[in-house]
C-alpha cells in the first residue's frame, strides 16, 4: 500500500511538471493574437506568405555560384550552362551549407580564444576552472612550472587560435577520439586540417570549374564538419568552460512563465557567453537590484533563449524562457525591458517587433548587426561597462512598460541542466565509487547498457523548424525512446523543449520504461541529460568516444545515435557531417536539400557501396514521419545490440 502510495505521488508529481503541447499552443495563439492588436508581425503568419516553397530550392537543384545562370535542373534541361550535372549541383550546394555552419560555429569558438586571450585577474574575464585549463595545458604540452595561471591561459588561448590557420597538420583535439576514429578519419583523407582551410576549400572546390563530382564534394563536407565538431566547436566549448566553469547539475525553470510581471525582464539570446555572463554579473549588482526597486519593480530577472540560454542555464541555473521559436513570443509577453542578443539564431524580426512594444532590442556584435537594432559592441576591454549600461537601459526602461498589455502565459516547469563529461563522470562515480582519472570512467553506464537495462543511447540536437509544429518531433521522440529504455543527451533548442514540457527533471523517470527508470533511481538523474548549446554536441563526441573506450569497441558499434529532428540551420548540417563522421548513424527528420539528386542521398544515407556508410561506419537516416523515425531509431539500436550479441 505504502509502496503504492509513493508511486501514485511521483506519477502526480511527475505529471504535474509536464505541460502538453496543446496547452503551449494555446497560450502562443493568445499572444500572437494580443501581439496582432499592436501590429506585430510573427513567423507563423510569414510562413504562409512563403508557402509554398520553391520546388528547386527544396531538392538542392538550383545553381547560383556563377552569373550565366541562375541554372535550374529540369527534365528538359539536365545540365547547366557549364555542363554540370544534377548531382554536381546538389553536393555542391550541400558543401556550401556545410561550409556556412562549419564557419558560423568555429567563428564562435575563435571570438571565445580572443576573450580568453585577454583574461586577467583585474579584468573582465577570468579564469573560473583553472583544473581544465591546467588538463589542456598538459595536453597541449604548455610549461606550467611556476606560471601564473593567465599566462597559461594566454598560451592555451594562442595555440587555440592557430588551430584556425596553422598551415600544416591536423586539428590537435583529433587525439582525443580513439585511434580507430583517428586512423579512419587520415585513411579516409577526411582528418580535418586548419579550420579556416576546411572553410575555404569547402568554398574553392564549390566554385565555377572546381569540383563537381558528388563523392569528392561529400567527402569533402564530412572534412569540413569535422573541423568543426573537433576544432572550431570543441574550441568555445573548451575555453567556455576554463573561462565561465564546467558546467555541474543544476536546477533551472523553463517556459515564459519565468518570465516575471514584477520585475525588469532582461532576455539574453544567441550564442555567446562573454555577452550574457557579463550581463548577469551586473543583474546582480546590489546598485542596479536598487534601482529596479526605486522603479517599482521587485528585482531584475534574467531569462534565455536558444543557445545562450543554454549557456547561463548550465552555469547560473538562469531560467530558459524559451528555444528557438519561442523568441517572438518572449517580446509578445509585453514584459521584455531588452533584448540582448550576440550571434547566431536571432529573428530579424524581433527589431520591429520590439518597436510594438517597449522592448530595447540590443545587438552586440559585428557580426550580428540588425535594423531597429540599438548596437552597443562588445569587447573584452570594455564589457563591463557596457554590461552595466545595458543593464541600467533595461532597469530605467522598466517604467515604460504597458502593464495592461502585459500577459504571461502561466507556463512554468522545472529542469536539472549541466550534464558535461566531467559532471556525467562524476555522477557515475557516487554509484560506484570506481576509480576516476583525468577523463573518469563511464564503465558503469557500458555495464548498464550491456545487461540490457539500457538499450542504448540517443544525442538528440537542433532546432525549431516551422515545417513541423514546433517542439511536437522533439517530444513525441524523446517520449517514445525513454519508454524504450534509450536515455537520452540533449543540447541546444532540443533541449529547451524538454526542459519546457517536463522531461528535464528528476520525475521525468515515471514515463521511462522499468530500466531507465531504475538507472535513473540509482544515479540520481534526470533521463534526459541536459548537455549545453550547440557547440557542446563536442562533449557528446568527447562521451561517445570515452564509452567506446572504456567498451573496448569502435565507436559505429555502439548502440547510440544522433538526432536532430526539427533542424534548421547551416550549422545542423555541419553537425550532421561531424556526428556521423565520428561513427554515428544520425537521423533526421527534416530532409536537407539534397532530394533532387539520388547519387547524393544514397552517398550520405548508406544506398550505395562507395559512401559515408563505408568510409566512416555509419550514414544519414531522413525520415519525415516521425513516429516512424523513432521506430527507425529504435530498430537500428536493437540491430547494432545484436550485432554485439548482447
Ligand atoms: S540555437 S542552431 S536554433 S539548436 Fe543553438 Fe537552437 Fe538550432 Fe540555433
Amino acid at each position: 500500500m505504502e509502496a503504492e502510495k509513493i508511486l501514485n505521488d511521483r506519477i502526480e508529481k511527475a505529471t504535474q511538471n509536464l505541460i502538453p503541447l496543446e496547452k503551449m499552443e494555446e497560450e502562443y495563439a493568445k499572444l500572437i493574437e494580443n501581439g496582432a492588436k499592436k501590429g506585430a508581425d510573427s513567423y507563423t503568419y510569414r510562413v504562409k506568405n512563403q508557402t509554398p516553397h520553391c520546388k528547386f530550392g527544396e531538392e538542392g537543384i538550383c545553381c547560383r555560384i556563377c552569373t550565366m545562370g541562375p541554372c535550374r535542373i529540369t527534365a528538359k534541361a539536365p545540365r547547366g550552362i557549364c555542363g554540370c550535372d544534377v548531382h554536381g549541383i546538389v553536393a555542391r550546394n550541400y558543401v556550401r551549407f556545410t561550409a556556412g555552419g562549419t564557419a558560423t560555429h568555429s567563428d564562435h569558438g575563435r571570438a571565445i580564444c580572443h576573450t580568453l586571450y585577454e583574461a586577467s585577474a583585474d579584468g573582465n574575464y577570468h579564469v573560473k576552472d583553472p583544473e581544465k585549463l591546467m588538463r589542456l595545458a598538459k595536453e597541449w604540452e604548455i610549461p606550467t612550472e611556476g606560471r601564473d595561471i593567465y599566462d597559461i591561459a594566454h598560451d592555451a588561448a594562442l595555440i587555440g587560435l592557430e588551430e584556425y590557420g596553422k598551415p600544416f597538420g591536423f586539428q590537435r583535439f583529433i587525439d582525443r577520439a580513439t585511434p580507430e576514429r583517428k586512423e579512419t578519419w587520415i585513411r579516409e583523407e577526411v582528418a580535418p586540417r586548419a579550420i579556416d582551410r576546411e572553410v575555404s576549400t569547402d568554398l574553392h572546390m564549390t566554385h565555377m570549374g572546381c569540383s563537381s563530382e558528388a563523392y569528392a564534394l561529400i567527402r569533402q563536407a564530412l572534412r569540413s564538419g569535422l573541423s568543426d565538431g573537433w576544432g572550431g566547436s570543441m574550441m568555445g566549448t573548451e575555453m567556455s568552460d576554463i573561462m565561465f566553469g564546467t558546467p555541474m547539475p543544476i536546477d533551472c525553470e523553463a517556459n515564459l512563465g519565468t518570465i516575471k510581471a514584477d520585475y525588469v525582464n532582461i532576455m539574453v539570446h544567441g550564442h555567446d557567453p562573454s555577452v550574457s555572463e557579463m550581463i548577469i554579473y551586473y543583474s546582480e549588482d546590489p546598485e542596479m537590484i536598487q534601482k529596479a526597486k526605486d522603479l517599482g519593480a521587485k528585482g531584475i530577472n534574467v531569462v534565455g533563449v536558444c543557445c545562450t540560454s543554454n549557456e547561463v542555464a548550465m552555469r547560473h541555473g538562469i531560467s530558459m524562457a524559451g528555444n528557438f521559436l519561442q523568441q517572438e513570443n518572449c517580446i509578445l509577453t509585453g514584459a521584455i525591458e531588452a533584448c540582448v542578443v550576440d550571434v547566431q539564431c536571432i529573428f530579424p524580426a524581433l527589431g520591429p517587433l520590439s518597436k510594438c512594444f517597449h522592448t530595447k532590442f540590443i545587438t552586440t556584435s559585428e557580426i550580428a548587426r540588425m535594423p531597429e537594432s540599438q548596437f552597443i559592441q562588445f569587447d573584452p576591454h570594455t564589457a563591463g561597462r557596457d554590461a552595466k549600461k545595458i543593464v541600467e537601459m533595461a532597469v530605467e526602461n522598466y517604467k515604460n512598460r504597458d502593464k495592461d498589455s502585459v500577459y504571461i502565459p502561466d507556463m512554468k516547469t522545472k529542469a536539472t541542466v549541466g550534464y558535461s563529461c566531467e559532471a556525467i563522470v562524476k555522477q557515475l562515480d557516487t554509484v560506484t565509487n570506481s576509480f576516476v582519472d583525468e577523463i573518469g570512467t563511464y564503465k558503469p553506464l557500458v555495464e548498464c547498457v550491456t545487461s540490457g537495462v539500457l538499450r542504448g543511447a540517443v544525442a538528440m540536437v537542433g532546432c525549431n523548424n516551422p515545417r513541423v509544429r514546433a517542439d511536437l518531433a522533439h517530444i513525441s521522440l524523446m517520449k517514445k525512446l525513454l519508454k524504450n529504455d534509450i536515455i537520452l543527451v540533449l543540447s541546444g533548442c532540443s533541449a529547451q523543449a524538454a526542459a519546457k514540457a517536463g522531461l528535464m527533471c528528476k520525475e521525468a523517470k515515471e514515463v521511462c520504461g522499468a530500466g531507465l527508470k531504475r538507472v535513473c533511481e540509482l544515479a540520481d538523474i534526470p533521463p534526459v541529460l541536459h548537455m549545453g548549446s550547440c557547440v557542446d554536441i563536442s562533449r557528446m563526441m568527447l562521451l561517445v568516444n570515452y564509452i567506446a573506450r572504456d567498451w573496448g569497441i569502435d565507436v559505429p558499434q555502439l548502440p547510440i545515435l544522433g538526432c536532430a529532428p526539427e533542424w534548421m540551420s547551416e550549422k545542423a548540417v555541419s553537425i550532421g557531417n561531424y556526428v556521423v563522421a565520428t561513427g554515428i548513424d544520425t537521423f533526421l527528420g527534416i530532409v536537407p536539400y539534397t532530394s533532387g539528386s539520388q547519387l547524393v542521398t544514397d552517398i550520405l544515407c548508406g544506398g550505395v557501396e562507395d559512401g559515408v556508410q563505408s568510409w566512416v561506419g555509419a550514414h544519414f537516416f531522413f525520415e519525415t514521419d516521425i513516429d516512424k523515425l523513432g521506430d527507425m531509431m529504435i530498430e537500428r539500436i536493437e540491430e547494432k545490440r545484436r550485432a554485439l550479441n548482447i
